[in-house]
């Protein structure tokens, strides 16, 4: 295994060949070529996984592996630190791509298993980089990061409620079972979750005309008058998404909660939004740390039914496809898999290598991320979808207003952000790219870009300098 990997790590390293492409760029530019032949080619991964039924997790993990024909390349296990009825393996496969999705896909699902967690992966090889290529392949780009989940984090505001935690774990199963082609599940929303949705509602309502961009009003106002925007009732997915479809072709699926960035920008890519379903909890209307309908809906919504924000959405989207972790990181926000790859590359190599000290640090950073959030929230993190679909602001007349859908969801922050609190700092993609910031708290610093459409162009030339050989290849795919 070793040599192997030694290899392996070789042929990614980015040396030039003769045509001033790395070899990384010849790789994918074959594999687009290639098309199915190469997802049949096998590929490696490292699953670190609680197995919170002990030995008899594992057996079933090891039978899941053998239904989706992998194989077992390496199996290292150790009692959980916290709770030694617990077993955490690392568990190396070899398959196929296709498999290993589903695979992956089985274990997120915790039903299916039962009881067992997947806290870390890392199958993403520069050198058979895997994306979908049409929208039903979606099905495949529903990972979730562990993080925020009011199961996992002490400082969710679910985390103490019992009741929300089932109800908010019931839509998500919804989410899991969906599949390409499916009508979009109905949700029928307890008078709860409707006033916490009214609550919201009314605020942004009123916080609006002051402080909202035009584009966002514009269709607020449509959504108002077509009935699906009421202080009333949450609007039904379903509803949403046919509003879209006639504005600009973008469509919702749901989603079960935060996905990684890698599969959340990737739909946007076929002009489809990952929706969550559930709701805040009821104690936090005005703030939640993770995506809810509410910061869907009233968040993302409106902008993606403007036609020039969508364009840009799907720009943003096909600049993800096939592009490096590194290009995502810069084109996101940094996901949680991501700031651990240091970590699952040196887990991969094999616990028992590692000196004591780095093992039980490796152990905690892992295995408690859910727990231990100050771990990694003070991390860099590099973005530009954050910066802008999220959080920016623009300049109307010379008023600063937001666009950012984290600001129309979350009343909190948005009176934040256009207070005299944060600092400003004009809009630019390379700065926003490698601006470290927190992501727990509303933000420090907010990037106000000087109309939108200044901000659309900037991002455009900011994109093109990406190097991607395979790019004038991508529009056929989409040509369904
Ligand atoms: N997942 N369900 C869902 N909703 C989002 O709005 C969302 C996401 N994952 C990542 C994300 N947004 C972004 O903030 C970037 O990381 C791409
Ligand atoms: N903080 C946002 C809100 O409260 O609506 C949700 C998360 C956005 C990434
Ligand atoms: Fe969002």
């Amino acid at each position: 295994i070793d040599a192997d990997e030694k290899q392996s790590q070789k042929v990614s390293e980015n040396s030039e060949n003769d045509a001033g492409l790395t070899e990384e760029e010849v790789v994918l530019s074959n594999a687009i070529a290639e098309g199915p032949e190469a997802e049949k080619a096998l590929q490696r991964a490292a699953l670190i996984l609680r197995l919170r039924e002990g030995m008899n997790s594992l057996s079933r993990v090891l039978k899941s592996i053998e239904k989706y024909q992998g194989s077992v390349c390496h199996l290292e296990t150790r009692p959980n630190q916290n709770d030694n009825n617990q077993l955490d393996a690392l568990i190396k496969v070899e398959m196929t791509r296709v498999s290993l999705l589903q695979l992956i896909r089985s274990l997120r699902q915790s039903s299916s298993l039962g009881h067992v967690t997947l806290i870390g992966e890392d199958n993403i090889s520069a050198k058979n980089p895997w994306f979908p290529r049409h929208a039903s392949e979606l099905d495949n780009c529903n990972h979730l990061m562990t993080k925020y989940e009011p199961d996992l984090d002490m400082n969710h505001p679910g985390f103490a409620d019992k009741e929300y935690r089932a109800r908010r774990k019931d839509i998500a199963e919804i989410a899991f079972a969906y599949k390409y082609g499916d009508a979009i599940p109905h949700i029928e929303y307890c008078e709860t979750e409707n006033k916490t949705w009214g609550s919201v509602f009314n605020t942004v309502l009123e916080l609006m005309p002051k402080h909202a961009c035009s584009e966002y009003c514009r269709v607020f106002k449509l959504l108002q008058e077509e009935g699906i925007f009421t202080a009333e009732r949450i609007p039904q997915l379903e509803e949403m998404s046919n509003f879209l479809k006639r504005h600009t072709g973008f469509s919702l699926r749901p989603a079960a909660g935060l996905l990684t960035a890698r599969d959340f920008l990737a739909s946007l890519a076929f002009r489809i939004f990952q929706s969550t379903q559930y709701v805040r909890h009821k104690n936090t209307p005005y703030h939640t740390p993770e995506p809810d309908c509410i910061h869907e809906l009233l968040g993302h919504m409106p902008l993606l039914a403007d036609p020039s924000f969508a364009q840009f959405s799907q720009e943003i989207g096909l600049a993800s496809l096939g592009a490096s972790d590194a290009e995502i990181e810069k084109l996101s926000t940094k996901t949680l898999q991501q700031q651990m790859s240091p970590v699952l590359n040196a887990t991969s190599m094999s616990w028992s290598s590692l000196d004591t000290r780095d093992r039980v640090n490796i152990s905690c950073e892992i295995l408690e991320t859910g727990f231990t959030r100050d771990s990694y929230t003070k991390r860099v993190t590099l973005q530009v979808y954050w910066f802008t679909v999220e959080f920016g602001l623009c300049k109307e007349s010379g008023v600063v207003k937001a666009y950012g859908a984290g600001l129309l969801s979350a009343y909190g922050e948005l009176l934040h952000a256009l207070s005299d609190k944060p600092e400003l700092r004009p809009f630019e993609p390379a700065v926003t790219a490698v601006q470290p910031y927190q992501d727990q708290e509303y933000q420090p610093i907010y990037y106000v870009a000087e109309s939108f459409d200044d901000m659309k162009d900037k991002f455009r030339r900011w994109v093109s300098a990406m190097s991607r050989p395979f790019e004038k290849n991508l529009n056929h795919l989409f040509s369904n």
